[in-house]
């Protein structure tokens, strides 16, 4: 398996999640769980809804457990010129922009950064959402 990434040719195994977010501030899944041997994951959001993105923008922002609330904060002070994600937020293991209705994106990382056994979430920091805007990442 060859996959042409951003980097370059890279080598491995890219493993593919989606995910799917509506104008009720909700995720349509509680958790992700990638696959032992996947080495790229490329996670697409896709919104659902109708409403703007500067009304009921989403987005999905991977971290370790303990970090999101402080991420969420971060990201409400970087605002929206920043997507609500503080710019190189070294607590950031992987994001996306932020997308309004009808609109998706997809990023793609390495699972490098990733342990087994740890405990990750997903949430989205856009305004207010992160406390019903969130899931368990699971790595097998
Ligand atoms: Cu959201």
């Amino acid at each position: 398996f060859t996959a042409r990434l951003a980097g370059g040719v890279v080598r491995g195994k890219l493993c593919q999640l989606a995910i799917s977010a509506n104008d009720q501030i909700q995720y349509d899944k509680k958790q992700l769980t990638i696959a032992s041997g996947c080495t790229q994951v490329e996670l697409t959001l896709t919104h659902v809804g109708k409403l703007p993105a500067t009304s009921m923008g989403h987005d999905w922002v991977l971290v370790k457990a303990p970090d999101l609330a402080a991420v969420a904060n971060d990201g409400l002070t970087a605002g929206a010129a920043n997507g609500y994600v503080k710019p190189n937020d070294p607590r950031v293991i992987a994001h996306t922009k932020i997308v309004g209705g009808g609109e998706s994106t997809s990023v793609t990382f390495s699972t490098s950064a990733l342990k087994k056994g740890e405990q990750y979430k997903y949430l989205c920091t856009f305004p207010g959402h992160n406390a019903l805007m969130n899931g368990d990442f699971i790595v097998q």
